[in-house]
């Protein structure tokens, strides 16, 4: 204001301006966000002093569904708030640690020039501020995060977030934007194994994380806080890694970037599907949605996305586009050339049938080894919130003929197997009367479960009732 002030008058008084005005910065409070949500674009056309309050906090919170874990934070959240400035501007951190922490903390911007990106300036005891200044000179978007000793467990615990350096001339104006961060977290137990859950140096030292999340949580973007958007509006996804140590192949199911600013930079690349996203790295995506739907947003690493949580959602509301995507028009019988379905029936019935209820178990064995094995595992426990056990199963054991139209015909939509519910699909397997009837004696022989002998004559009986229909 003060300058302003002082041109206005000079400029009235025609007096010469004082030495050194043009050097007084106007000062501000950064507005910080916390995840997925954006500061504005700054409008200003000159550079400023920018205060940026930040403050570290230890906290238990949601890893995932029954899972907690005590997150070391900026700002209480995982990811730490974002913070927006514009190149040249004068930033001046103010890092507190609140009383209750245990640790020290201090903080690393990737965007200052200077010992330890500010690390070196802000270590910062429970119940103190540090403050330091830096310049803005680079434009992109960097990564911030703790650097305090052992870094790596201050980072695995959740001590990041994204600090975006504006160009003088700002970005291209989007309708949109979020911010969203990858990361892993190291357990004791499993992934979904139910509790506090401590950390566990061991496996991150192997660089075998349980969890790899977007913004700090399982299902932190999806459902009701999956992110939003409407056709013909432009997105734009600041996204970033943490690490602690893994690479991200960043990408959304059915989208293709328009513009990826890879690695955080200034450089823009073309229509790019898969963007790797460096431990302690950034990149920006910008992409219009043209046609309504949830999109996933993965790590397309795709073990992390299905089995550790790496997706995240994005819902598009509006009207449909058949030209640019039709939808389902077609559903088809594919018999080609000089095969039929039944010739799979004739080589399979030329397999050995068993005889008796022992033999017919030995025969099943080694054919759930080939048909079932990979999803439902050797000991038929299956994976947690994938593949659902068969060992010791309710579902299995309440109804031998509804597992076999299982078998014959694949399952989807939700299920519920010993109390935990199961929304997935399990493909229908071309599996002769015989093959299914050896495969089921197996598995109600096994585990623990209820005995039945199922023989093919039954299995034929129960092909003709078709697809369980699942509410
Ligand atoms: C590609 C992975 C996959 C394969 C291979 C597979 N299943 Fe499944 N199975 C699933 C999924 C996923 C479900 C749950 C489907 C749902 O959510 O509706 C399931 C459900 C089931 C169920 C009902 C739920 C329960 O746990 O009792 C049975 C029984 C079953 N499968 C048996 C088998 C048998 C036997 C085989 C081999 C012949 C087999 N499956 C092969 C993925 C698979
Ligand atoms: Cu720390």
């Amino acid at each position: 204001m003060r300058s302003h002030l002082m041109l206005f008058l000079s400029a009235m008084l025609l007096l010469p301006l004082p030495a050194g005005a043009q050097e007084v910065m106007e000062e501000e409070t950064a507005v910080v966000t916390y995840a997925p949500e954006v500061p504005p674009a700054i409008t200003r056309k000159k550079p400023a002093k920018v205060i940026v309050k930040i403050e570290t906090r230890e906290l238990v919170a949601r890893l995932a569904d029954g899972v907690e874990y005590t997150f070391w934070t900026f700002g209480g959240t995982v990811p730490g708030p974002f913070v927006r400035v514009r190149t040249g501007d004068l930033v001046e951190v103010h890092l507190s640690n609140h009383p209750d922490s245990k640790m020290p903390h201090n903080i690393d911007l990737h965007a200052v020039t200077g010992p330890g990106g500010g690390a070196a300036s802000t270590f910062t005891a429970p119940g103190h501020t540090s403050i330091f200044s830096f310049k803005a000179l680079n434009p992109g978007l960097y990564v911030y995060h703790c650097a305090t000793a052992p870094v790596g467990m201050h980072v695995a615990n959740g001590m990041y977030g994204l600090i975006l350096v504006e160009p003088e001339e700002g970005l291209p104006k989007v309708d949109r934007e979020y911010y969203v961060m990858q990361s892993e977290f190291y357990t004791k137990d499993k992934y979904g194994t139910a509790g506090l859950q401590p950390f566990d140096m061991e496996k991150a030292l192997k660089e075998q994380p349980d969890y790899v999340v977007f913004n700090g949580s399982v299902g932190a973007l999806s459902g009701d806080a999956a992110l939003q958007a409407n056709v013909g509006e432009k997105i734009r996804l600041y996204v970033g890694n943490g690490g602690p140590n893994l690479v991200s192949s960043f990408h959304v199911i059915g989208e293709i970037f328009d513009k990826v600013y890879g690695e955080g930079g200034t450089a823009a690349s073309d229509n790019i599907q898969t963007t790797l996203v460096p431990a302690g790295g950034s990149a920006i995506t910008d992409f219009k949605v043209d046609v309504p739907g949830t999109y996933i947003i993965v790590d397309h690493s795709i073990f992390r996305a299905f089995n550790k949580g790496a997706v995240a959602q994005l819902k598009v509301s509006g009207p449909e586009n058949k030209e640019i995507y039709s939808g389902k028009i077609g559903d088809e019988v594919y018999l080609p050339e000089g095969s039929t379905l039944q010739s799979i029936f004739q080589e399979s019935s030329s397999r050995p049938s068993a005889s008796s209820k022992e033999e017919r178990i030995k025969l099943g064995e080694s054919a759930y080894k080939t048909n079932c094995m990979a999803c439902h595992q050797s000991g038929g426990q299956g994976i947690p919130s994938a593949f659902p056990p068969l060992a010791g199963s309710d579902f299995l054991n309440a109804d031998p003929n509804r597992a076999i139209r299982v078998l014959l015909h694949g399952l989807s939509g939700p299920v519920k197997v010993n109390g935990e519910t199961y929304d997935s699909v399990m493909p229908a397997l071309q599996l002769a009367d015989e093959e299914a009837a050896n495969i089921l004696t197996y598995l109600y022989n096994s585990w623990g479960n209820a005995g039945h002998e199922i023989t093919p004559e039954q299995v034929a009986e129960a092909r003709k009732a078709g697809k369980v229909e699942n509410s």
